[in-house]
């Protein structure tokens, strides 16, 4: 099994287009697992249940989740359909950091970090994470958002299950370039 290319699979179907495999997801972004499976195998990709334990429990980012019982799964951010992951407000670290590319600067900049497509803006704890996030896009470009403050002023945080901080937005005043 190529974990790598059934993560990629994985996360298309779980955050972006369940339905490209024929399935819907419930409201808070879980699929029962047998069906998940199923259809996966349905459309060309024949998965054991170990496989798919393997594939959760080894992922760099811990992209995915089973729920208590182990009978459903979900991606534990990213989404590009509507779910509401359910995640209870969190009070950040004082500093958070963000990964892009140098291109997006001015426009960053100007109108400060936008969700695009995705439900939230993502924030690292870390410098190096946002350094990685940003490499996906080309040489890096890692800014600092003033998290204490922009809760101070009434943002909501959250944490997901895999340590990803998300806010809806962060205008440019909280933001810094390192
Ligand atoms: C940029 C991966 C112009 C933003 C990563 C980013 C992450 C703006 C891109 C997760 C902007 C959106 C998310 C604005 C933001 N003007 N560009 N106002 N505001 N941008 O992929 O944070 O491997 O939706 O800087 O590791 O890069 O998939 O967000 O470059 O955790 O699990 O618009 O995806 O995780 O890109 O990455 P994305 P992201 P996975």
């Amino acid at each position: 099994m190529d974990v790598v290319r059934v993560s990629k699979r994985l996360s298309f179907v779980l955050r972006h287009q369940p339905a490209s495999i024929g399935l819907t997801l419930d409201e808070a972004g879980w699929v029962d697992v047998d069906r998940l499976l199923g259809a996966l195998a349905a459309h060309g990709l024949p998965l054991s249940r170990q496989d798919l334990d393997d594939v959760v429990a080894g992922n760099d980012k811990q992209r995915f989740a089973y729920d208590g019982s182990g009978t459903r799964i979900r991606a534990s951010q990213g989404h590009s359909v509507a779910v509401d992951l359910g995640y209870a407000p969190a009070a950040p670290p004082a500093e958070l950091f963000h990964g892009t590319v140098e291109r997006f600067l001015p426009s960053i900049l100007a109108e400060g970090l936008r969700p695009g497509r995705r439900h939230a803006v993502h924030l690292s704890e870390d410098r190096a994470t946002a350094h990685t996030v940003g490499g996906r896009r080309g040489k890096p470009v890692v800014l600092r958002v003033d998290a204490a403050r922009l809760a101070a002023d009434g943002a909501q945080f959250a944490v997901s299950a895999n340590g990803v901080w998300l806010v809806a937005a962060v205008p440019p005043a909280y933001l810094e370039l390192t």
